[in-house]
């Protein structure tokens, strides 16, 4: 994955439930080769292995610098 680039865009996909976001937005970021994490503030699904995985991956920054 290239790290740098000049323009970042931020997608919101919304949709009724179940009709396919997750499994559209996973194939994408499959595609294009970034990581996908999904969350849910419903619940608190995933909320804290995002937190860790963004941590660690900006901690893996700055050590490169
Ligand atoms: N037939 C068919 N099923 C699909 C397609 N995309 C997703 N599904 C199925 O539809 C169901 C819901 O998919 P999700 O991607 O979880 O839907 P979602 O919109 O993220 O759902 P919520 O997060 O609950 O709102 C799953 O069982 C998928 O396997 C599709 O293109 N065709
Ligand atoms: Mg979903």
């Amino acid at each position: 994955m290239n790290l740098e680039y000049d323009y970042l865009f931020k997608l919101l996909l919304i949709g009724d439930s179940a009709v396919g976001k997750s499994c559209l937005l996973f194939c994408f970021a499959d595609e294009i080769g970034i990581p996908f994490l999904e969350t849910s503030a419903k619940n608190s699904t995933n909320v804290e292995e995002a937190f860790m995985a963004m941590i660690a991956e900006i901690k893996n920054r700055m050590a490169k610098q």
